[in-house]
């Protein structure tokens, strides 16, 4: 059978407060197209399908559209699971008729573990079919009771063995309840696990509990593939090739939108049996430029990809046919890509972060490896929506337009550029064609670091309060207080939890 792997989709989700519906609503007939295209059998949503535990109508209406779309392919089930940012109770509210129509949702850990165990028959009923073991994202309250007095290493470990024995409890129950030895076992989870890793300049409110959940070798050995959300980028966990991590669907940074995104695909046959998997990659609907570089080096990187933006999107509609490009990109695919993506991001000189974590074994993918999008950017399919067959969320080729570019920009200086955000309007008007209705490249945020750096006496490089974010005004609290290393640590910890509480309350 054919597993799609995706999580962390976060609709809903605001970047410098924008709103990024038209994205998500372009990635997810995206997803529709691909499980036709890849005859995919069952999908797993690993958590984090909205970005707030309140989302917006629009939010929900894309949620529910899909799931109506998605009921009306050759998939034969879902299973969806609630991670840290979603409300439970909000996901599962229409879990009886979402049953109904073989989409599962276990929006948080239930009183009987084994309502946790989702069977799903083979195709045509001639094979073992498969067997998901549905752990959503786990709340202390869901696998522990919290104790008086104890000390934040001690509620870790309880909270890692609950984790753990949760685990045990569902491969268990799923055990139990197959009757054919040969049925294989696929769990989920939304959690942090050991071993893995982000970019280190990773936006932390993703993460409200960073702390290590559980160890790649705690799985229970029976489960045949170990979907994963939390962890945006895609990679394996420990070494294990069956423990993965699909990455986000799209990027949730401007640090994230420099790396390609990616769902996988696994083959699963008989339990016991090595599962092969692949990464796919999506395509991006909007770039996202960060540009961190002197002022002539942006400007220039802004006019490339105004003029490369206009080009691509000033295409006549017919011709969205002839321009049918790869979409799972790969350098290798470069004939086929579009000049706004192969001519619209920042020269190397800018800044595009590149992994350069331990984990970057060989043999890794391009989307696990954090190749920039420049070299790597897969590209937009002119597929008409006549040949998907399914409406109406506008599939590729049928009115998704290429939408502007957005651009986060630091401009390195030692000297003060007045009127800076109206010299970068004026490179961009210079660029704009009259026929264009809107920027050819949106500007969310503009702001100054020093070049060189600062001489002692001069005020240091403040950042300001829309690139903060709560963890890191409290952690430079802490640090002005002058207390120990392990106090501070315990200080952050306890702050975690407290913000832990406050999202789980505020469902
Ligand atoms: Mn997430």
């Amino acid at each position: 059978m054919r597993i799609l792997h995706t999580a962390d989709w976060h609709l809903g989700h605001r970047l410098y407060d924008r709103d990024r519906t038209p994205e998500h609503r372009a990635a997810l007939a995206w997803l529709l197209d691909t499980i036709e295209e890849e005859q995919i059998d069952v999908l797993i949503v690993a958590g984090d399908v909205f970005d707030v535990t309140n989302p917006s109508n629009q939010a929900r209406e894309l949620y529910y559209e899909f799931l109506g779309q998605l009921a009306q392919t050759r998939c034969l089930a879902a299973v969806i699971v609630g991670g840290n940012h979603d409300s439970p109770a909000m996901l599962d509210a229409p879990r009886e008729v979402l049953r109904s129509l073989n989409l599962h949702v276990v929006g948080a850990a239930r009183t009987q573990v084994q309502e946790q165990v989702i069977k799903i028959a083979h195709p045509g009923g001639d094979g073992p079919g498969l067997i998901i073991a549905a752990v959503p994202y786990l709340r202390e309250r869901d696998i522990r009771k919290a104790k008086f007095g104890e000390t934040s290493a001690e509620r870790l470990t309880g909270l890692q063995e609950g984790i753990s024995g949760h685990y045990r409890a569902v491969a268990e129950a799923a055990i139990a309840q197959r009757q054919n030895p040969e049925t294989p076992i696929i769990a989920t989870g939304h959690l942090f696990a050991g071993g893995a890793s982000d970019h280190p300049e990773k936006n932390s409110y993703i993460y409200q509990a960073d702390e290590h959940n559980i160890e790649g070798g705690q799985f229970p050995e029976v489960f045949d593939y170990v979907a994963l959300g939390h962890i945006h980028r895609a990679q394996r966990v420990g070494g294990q090739e069956h423990i993965r991590y699909c990455g986000s669907l799209v990027p949730l940074t401007f640090v994230e939108g420099q790396q390609v995104r990616s769902v996988r695909i696994v083959d699963i046959g008989k339990a016991g049996e090595p599962t092969s998997s692949r990464p796919l990659n999506v395509p991006y609907f909007r770039t996202l430029l960060r540009l961190n570089a002197e002022l002539d080096e942006v400007k220039q990187a802004l006019r490339t990809a105004a003029v490369a933006h206009q080009a691509q999107s000033t295409l006549p509609p017919s011709d969205t046919s002839s321009t049918v490009l790869p979409r799972s990109g790969s350098p290798s695919d470069a004939p086929g890509r579009s000049a706004a993506e192969s001519g619209g991001l920042p020269p190397s000189s800018t800044t595009l972060p590149r992994s350069g974590s331990p984990s970057d074994a060989p043999g890794r993918s391009a989307a696990e490896s954090g190749v920039p999008c420049s070299t790597a950017l897969p590209s937009i399919s002119g597929r008409s929506a006549a040949e998907s067959g399914v409406s109406p969320l506008p599939r590729r080729g049928s009115g998704v337009e290429v939408l502007p570019p957005w651009a986060e920009v630091r401009i390195k200086t030692d000297e003060h550029l007045p009127n800076l955000r109206q010299t970068l309007f004026d490179v961009l008007a210079e660029v704009t064609e009259a026929s264009s209705s809107g920027p050819p490249v949106e500007l969310l945020r503009i702001s100054q670091e020093r070049l060189t750096p600062a001489p002692a006496s001069a005020p240091e490089n403040k950042k300001q309060l829309d690139e903060l974010d709560p963890e890191e005004v409290f952690t430079g609290i802490v640090t002005n207080e002058g207390y120990t290393p392990e106090r501070a640590t315990e200080l952050l910890a306890d702050f975690r939890n407290l913000q832990n509480w406050m999202n789980d309350s505020a469902e």
